[in-house]
Formats: C-alpha cells, structure tokens, sequence
C-alpha cells in the first residue's frame, strides 16, 4: 500500500466492495494524474488469477450531471465495442465494471465512483518521448473520431454546457476578471492584457461552422498524451482513455489540444518561461497522425485551420487557468500558490511561439 492515508484507502476499501469483482483485495494504490477526478489502481486475486482496476471518485463540482455523464461513457463505449470488437489492429476500449445492483456508478457517502477494468502490459506518457510517439498517439485520437463518426450526435448529452465553446470561456473570464474575488487580476496584469488582446480568434470556429465550413462531430476532448495508452513492447497506441469530455464539438479541437499539449517544450505548468515553445518536429508528427487517422472526413477548410486550432485551443486552455486563477482555483486541482497562473503563462507562451512561428509550422504542415 502507498502514499494514500489509511483512513483514505479504508473508505476506498468500502467502496470497492460494491462492485462487481470477484476475489480478494490484494493492494490499492493512488493513480493521480489528471487535474478533475481521484484515481486508484487495485489488484485482485481469485481463482482466474490476478486482476487489476482503475477507480475514479468522479468530480461532481465540475460534472453535476453524473448521470448524464456514465450514459455517454456507456454509449460511446458500447459503439467502439461493436466496432473493435476482435479487430481494431490489437486496439481496445476502456471498458466498464457496473456495480453490484448493475449500475453504471455508485453513489457513496464521499461522492459518485466509477471503476474500470485496467488495460494491462500498457504504459502512458505525460512527456512525448519522440516523432514516432506523438504520431501514433495523433493517429490513435484521429480514428478514435472516426470510429465515433456513425454514433448519433443527439444520443450524447452535454454534460458541461459550451464546454468547447471559446466565446463561453472569454464571457466566464471576463466574470472572473470584473468580480475578480481574491484581488488577483492586478498581479496577473500582463495575461489579462495578452487575453483581452486575443478577443477576435474565439469566434472563428463557431463562424466557419455557421457558415457550412463543416459540421459538428463527437470528439474526445481531452486529447493529452497519459490518455493514449501504449503497448509496453511494440510502442503501438492500444487504448483511448478519459472519455468524460466526448461530446459534440468542432473536430479540429482535438487536433488543438494535442499540439497544445504533446509538442510542447515544457510542462504544463513549467516556471521557467524560457522553456516554453512548441516543437516544430512534433507538431509535424502530430498533424500527419491525425491525418492519417481522421483524414478520411475532414473538409479541406478543415484541414486548412489545422494550425489555427492548434493556437486557439492552446489559447482557450490558457484563457481557463487564468479564469481559474482570478477566481480562486476552484476548478482545476492545484499544488502550489500560483499554479493556475503558472500554467496560464504556459499556454500563453505556447501561443506567443505559434504566433511568431507561423510560417514555419505551415512548412510543416504534412504535404507542404
Ligand atoms: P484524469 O481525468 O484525472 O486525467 P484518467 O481517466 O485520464 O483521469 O486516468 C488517469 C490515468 O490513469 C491515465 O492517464 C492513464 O494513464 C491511467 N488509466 C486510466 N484508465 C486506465 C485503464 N483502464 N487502464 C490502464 N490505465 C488507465
Ligand atoms: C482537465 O482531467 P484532465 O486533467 O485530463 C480538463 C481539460 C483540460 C485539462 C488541461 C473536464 O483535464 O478540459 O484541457 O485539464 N478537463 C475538464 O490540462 O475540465
Ligand atoms: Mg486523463
């Protein structure tokens, strides 16, 4: 057993026992990663042998609808079942473990939890270690929406209303920014100037898509690379995870969150501003995955806004930490004094490069 207090895994014991696993409770572990929910891995031994799973305690302050949630969770894994089932080159879907009344979550006294099972012999990133991977991992997300491209846009619910939208996310900064609770905004003056400076590129999405440009598709949403599980040995993507933001969307968002994100130069909430930028080489490996992956339907107007979603989407993240900051972290999990701030400046950082690097991004676009 490690880090996570005895007191914290003895409730998570009495949680596990509602669900449907046979066998005895050999050891429980913290899994954190993400910035939303509380994760655990647990191993199992019964007379199949060892067995392992992922357990989340769900953030019900930012999905109230947790309901509405597990039903997308269940409605896109279902579809990608059918799909993959015994093909799928060796890919898997994540694939949920109900509890013991058959329900999708449990509701228990510290809030909803859901389980998992664990996909074994994979390994997740939270730094992109080379062309190859990032590529694999653009291509994963690519025909992760095209596997999802026949699945009924209005069978999804919208958990976190215009959680895409970039306009949405400038209103609620600019509620942030005129309540501004903790007196932060002076202090964070240079990003709230560099934000409102960028107030015209919120609505180009919305615009081309009212205009025809393309349609509205199901997205992952969360494309950041500890969500593409690899296979240990042969380095090929197995698994999508993290399927809590799938929902209606512009396509290109999840071609933005993966530059913004696996072709960074830092982490994502680097101090050292130095640091910061975007590899030119990954984000070539990046649009040439996605491509290759979710090519098959993109409009040419889409495939021409590639590198402009990569910037508002970078963009609109770095607008959400610094809306998060200003408010007083209410949303994204921190560690430190600042933290929000720190990874505003980030996404800022990264945005500034793209914006100077233009030209040489497009050089890079696949084809050119
Ligand atoms: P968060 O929303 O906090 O990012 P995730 O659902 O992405 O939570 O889970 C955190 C990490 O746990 C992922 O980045 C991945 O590495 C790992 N993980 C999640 N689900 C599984 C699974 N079914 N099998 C193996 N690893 C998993
Ligand atoms: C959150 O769960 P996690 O940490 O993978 C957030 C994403 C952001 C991301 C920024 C539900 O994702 O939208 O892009 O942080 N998820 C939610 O790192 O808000
Ligand atoms: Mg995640």
């Amino acid at each position: 057993m490690d880090a996570a207090s005895s007191e914290s895994t003895s409730r998570v014991r009495a949680v596990l026992a509602d669900f449907a696993i046979a066998g005895e409770l050999e050891g429980l572990e913290t899994f954190q990663r993400g910035h939303i929910h509380d994760t655990f891995l647990s191993t199992w031994r019964s007379g199949d042998g060892v067995a392992r799973f992922i357990h989340q305690r769900i953030n019900d302050r930012v999905f109230s609808d947790v309901p509405g949630l597990m039903h997308n969770i269940e409605a896109v894994t279902r579809h990608l079942e059918r799909k993959l089932g015994g093909g799928g080159g060796g890919f898997q879907t994540l694939r949920l473990v109900p509890t013991r009344s058959g329900a999708s979550f449990l509701v228990a006294p510290d809030g909803p939890w859901r389980t998992y099972h664990f996909i074994e012999n994979s390994a997740s990133f939270d730094a992109c270690e080379s062309e190859d991977q990032a590529y694999r991992a653009a291509r994963a997300f690519g025909e992760f929406q095209a596997w999802l491209i026949d699945l009924d846009l209005d069978g999804l619910r919208e958990t976190i209303p215009r959680f895409f939208s970039s306009p949405h996310r400038m209103v609620q900064f600019r509620d942030a920014l005129d309540s501004d609770p903790l007196a932060r905004a002076e202090a964070a003056g240079a990003e709230v100037a560099f934000a409102l400076e960028r107030r015209p590129m919120v609505s180009v999405m919305a615009e081309r898509m009212r205009a025809g440009a393309f349609p509205r598709r199901i997205v992952h949403g969360d494309t950041k690379l500890n969500n593409v599980l690899f296979d240990r040995a042969s380095g090929e993507a197995v698994c999508v995870v993290d399927l809590d933001t799938c929902m209606p969307a512009y396509s290109l968002y999840d071609f933005g969150d993966l530059v913004r994100f696996t072709a960074a130069t830092s982490a994502e909430d680097e101090r050292d501003l130095s640091l910061v930028g975007t590899d030119p080489d990954l984000y070539r490996a990046l649009a040439q995955g996605y491509l290759d992956g979710a090519g098959g339907f993109l409009t040419a107007e889409e495939v021409e806004l590639m590198p402009f979603a990569a910037r508002l989407v970078t963009f609109t993240i770095g607008l959400r930490f610094l809306t998060d900051h200003l408010a007083g972290d209410v949303y994204f999990k921190t560690a430190r004094e600042g933290h929000n701030l720190d990874r505003a400046r980030v996404q800022f950082g990264m945005l500034a490069w793209m914006e100077a690097h233009e030209r040489d991004l497009a050089a890079r676009a696949p084809g050119s």
